[in-house]
């Protein structure tokens, strides 16, 4: 297949001159004695240099046109590695391979050499990460600012069953993309007092901090789709004012002297590695306010450098807020405003909110930021008093507008009292910003119902929705290789630079029983791989003709993988029942991180490895159905496991998963999707027709109502003979002889407490897998779904979610 190029002819000669340089100029290295790892290196260094050269035409670009600036601001950026994506972007995949195979080295060994840069939680970080990569192909200048963390998300490590962490220690051996730029460093404050600034309006006071820290900025350039765009991460590292105090070693007092290093660098040490537990910690608020005020200072340096007055900042300026984890970042532009600039407090608020914009990720009550008083008051005592005079000030003009409900005023107040005095970050980015977007149809709608539904009785144009996307490039071009190749020999070489517009016409095909097999034969390939890395990693055997159903993303009570795993054991006890039934071979495949914190969700974890462990050694179901929890999930295993994948497990209870990303891999790879009508699953069916898909169980509507009886499922289990069989055997111990109660917790919590309706759903989703089995014995049926499915997906691309942004809120287009 020929794949586009974007430079010189003599490319691979020039790559292979330019990588053995690298290796021996940068690396140190003699090509003789030169390890895989030394040409990863030295492949990286290569590539970008490319990218480089692009990068700065760009940067200059933006500075000469004046174009609009778009800031990202996340604590996540899951960004995985970046050497195929970058040759791939570059167009120089191929040539890479062949100048590195004319050396004697293979890229598809070094590839896995790289570490996954894991600097994110799941779906939120992810989403940063390919918002980055649309936004530098469609060239909108931007900016995403985050943590250069020390050590990303855990690493886990699955022992008799269990989850273990143990720490990510990406950084080891050096990260060949990114540039340390110690000439860009910002002071940061905590603590300290607050006077006022001398006459005039008492709203600006001065802030003296009683402790500072200095932020570093790393940058990696981040290249668009054709080499064209390109754009910077900046990622901040937290160092001590001082690294050594003198006096102090002098002393004698060795550790002493490096305490405050190690104090003021403890805020960039971790990731925090939970996705919804209170949050509260005072490490956390250090992370947030940290590189909120490192970012605010960098990015207004940068606009008064160019247009000298901060008041046009909104013109030339956007900032989004993932989620509300940036939200001070409301109080601390106020603060650069009117204390640092001097400009009138109703000035800077409507600068503020014509800045900045917030995307709200989750509606879990649990996952809702709230700070206590005491703490911001003792950590960021400035910006407390800002969001008092900003909560004041709402207040009052909710009373002149005559509100009296008591009940509703107490609820938008940026102070909530219930519980504890705490300050509700979701509010304040409400009221700081001019737009406030959902990532999927459902989850916005329940926004406006449910979280916010008073703030958008007092403010019905603020709300809007940007449902989310993926990037193609990793998710289909470098994931799956030899399904794009197929589309590109069916539908040319538009399907990879336009596939909104061109992935439509692939509809057809589904009717055409060559395509469908071809369509059908590069899914085995994936397949194959993906069972010897199963054999490789984990020494089991699986038929790679069996149906590979899969679900893969953080554990969490909401997700129900535990209703997976009661299915799981439901259907097993049905073929030991019945050995000679027409079962359809099925191989179960887990994989998910469990917040360290997070008890159920561990418990679940070791649960899927008890259950493989009885169901894969059982001889009498062997060849019809294994168990698979794959440890340590990440970026790199998605891109294995996704284009390997017949069945995508998309079943959250109806209205909790706010949008969901692995949905659109999935589908966009021709997997066909079981699931509840949640999130985005909403739009996919809609696009891809419900006929194509398996979607069962309550819808959210109905999950409320029946949240209000409150969660009490002894009924429902003596009413579903094979759910009661199925928790019977679970407290006898089936899968856990060793300890038989040791799943009393989780059979407590479905019975009494089942809060995320389990047992409600139970057989609406048996049902649904059978109408799975029934289509999988069809299989024109079901690969004539399957296109259907990747035909369908244009329109989640991540470039088509960006260009609303862009349009909608951002106006950088
Ligand atoms: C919350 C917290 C709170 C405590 C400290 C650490 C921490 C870290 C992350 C979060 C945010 C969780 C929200 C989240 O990840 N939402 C996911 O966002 C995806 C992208 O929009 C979306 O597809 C998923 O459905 C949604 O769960």
């Amino acid at each position: 297949m020929t794949r586009p190029r974007f430079i010189s002819p003599n490319e691979v000669s020039a790559l292979r001159t330019n990588i053995l340089s690298k290796l021996t100029y940068a690396v140190g290295k003699d090509p003789d004695n030169a390890l895989d790892h030394d040409w990863f290196q030295a492949t990286a260094l290569a590539a970008r240099d490319y990218i480089v050269d692009r990068w700065m035409s760009r940067t200059r670009d933006a500075y000469r046109t004046g174009q609009k600036r778009v800031y990202y601001l996340s604590l996540e950026f899951l960004i995985g590695r970046l050497l195929i994506d970058s040759l791939s972007n570059l167009g120089i995949l191929e040539e890479t391979r062949r100048a590195l195979a004319d050396l004697g080295v293979d890229l598809e060994r070094i590839r896995g050499l790289e570490p996954d840069a894991a600097l994110g939680n799941g779906g939120l970080g992810r989403l940063a990460a390919c918002f980055m990569e649309s936004m530098a192909t469609l060239g909108i200048a931007s900016h995403g600012y985050g943590i250069r963390y020390e050590h990303g998300l855990f690493r886990q490590v699955i022992a008799d069953g269990f989850q273990l962490e143990q720490p990510e220690n990406w950084l080891d051996f050096g990260n060949p993309w990114e540039f340390e730029r110690a000439e860009v460093v910002y002071e940061i404050g905590f603590g300290g007092h607050v006077a006022p600034y001398g006459e005039g309006d008492p709203r600006r006071q001065v802030w003296t901090p009683g402790e500072r820290i200095r932020a570093v900025a790393y940058d990696t350039p981040v290249i668009g789709w054709g080499g064209e765009g390109a754009n910077t991460l900046r990622l901040w590292r937290a160092r001590p004012l001082e690294i050594l105090h003198l006096e102090t070693f002098n002393a004698g007092d060795h550790v002493g002297a490096v305490a405050n290093e190690a104090r003021a660098e403890s805020i960039s040490r971790v990731l925090y590695p939970a996705d919804s537990s209170e949050a509260g910690q005072e490490l956390r608020l250090r992370q947030e306010y940290f590189f909120v005020a490192a970012s605010l200072a960098d990015l207004t340096r940068r606009h008064l450098k160019q247009h000298n007055d901060l008041l046009s900042l909104p013109e030339h300026v956007s900032i989004q807020l993932n989620d509300t984890h940036p939200a001070i970042a409301v109080a601390e532009l106020m603060r650069l405003l009117v204390d640092v600039h001097g400009i009138p407090w109703d000035a800077a608020w409507s600068t503020t909110v014509g800045t900045l914009s917030y995307t709200n990720h989750t509606l879990l009550p649990e996952a809702l930021e709230t700070w206590p008083v005491q703490l911001m008051e003792r950590l960021l005592p400035r910006h407390m008093q800002i969001i008092y005079l900003i909560n004041a000030q709402f207040l009052d003009s909710l009373r002149a507008r005559g509100e009296t409900d008591g009940a509703m005023i107490s609820y938008v107040s940026l102070i909530d009292e219930s519980q504890g005095r705490r300050v509700r970050m979701g509010n304040l980015a409400f009221l700081g910003s001019h737009s406030i977007n959902g990532v999927s149809g459902l989850h916005t709608d329940l926004m406006r119902k449910t979280v916010f539904r008073s703030l958008h009785r007092l403010y019905p144009d603020r709300i809007n929705n940007k449902t989310n996307g993926i990037t193609f490039r990793r998710w289909l071009h470098q994931a799956n290789p030899a399904l794009t190749d197929l589309l590109v020999d069916t539908l040319g070489q538009g399907v990879l630079h336009d596939p909104e517009k061109t992935l439509p016409q692939l509809k057809p095909y589904a009717n055409d029983a060559n395509f469908r097999e071809r369509f059908a034969l590069q899914r085995q390939r994936n397949k194959d791989t993906f069972t010897s890395l199963v054999k490789q990693r984990l020494e089991i055997d699986l038929d790679p003709g069996a149906l590979f159903d899969v679900q893969i993303k953080r554990i969490h009570e909401y997700k129900r993988q535990l209703m997976n795993l009661l299915q799981t054991i439901a259907l097993y006890q049905a073929i030991r029942d019945n050995p000679n039934g027409d079962w359809t071979p099925r191989v179960k495949i887990f994989a998910g991180k469990a917040a360290a914190s997070y008890h159920q969700a561990k418990l679940i974890i070791k649960l899927a490895n008890d259950v493989a462990k009885v169901v894969n050694n059982d001889p009498l179901t062997r060849d019809l159905l294994k168990v698979v929890f794959l440890p340590n999930y990440n970026v790199s295993l998605a891109e294995v496991i996704i284009p390997a994948a017949d069945l995508s497990e998309q079943i959250s209870t109806a209205g909790m998963e706010a949008s969901g990303t692995s949905n659109m891999k999935f589908g966009l790879n021709g997997a066909l999707t079981i699931g509840t009508l949640d999130g985005a699953n909403v739009e996919m069916c809609e696009l891809i027709g419900e006929e194509h898909m398996f979607i069962f169980g309550l819808k959210a509507a109905e999950v409320e109502e029946r949240q209000r009886s409150g969660g009490i499922s002894s009924d429902i289990i003596e009413n579903s003979p094979r759910l009661a069989q199925v928790l019977s055997g679970l407290r006898a111990g089936q899968f856990s002889p060793d300890e038989p109660a040791r799943y009393n917790s989780l059979l407590d919590v479905l019975t009494w407490h089942d809060r995320f309706l389990v047992c409600a759903d139970f057989d609406a989703y048996w049902d649904a897998q059978r109408l799975v089995e029934t289509r999988w014995q069809q299989p024109d049926k079901w690969w004539q779904s399957a296109v259907i499915n990747t035909s369908s997906m244009g329109w989640f691309s991540s470039d088509r979610t960006i260009r609303e942004y862009a349009t909608e809120i951002w106006r950088a287009l």
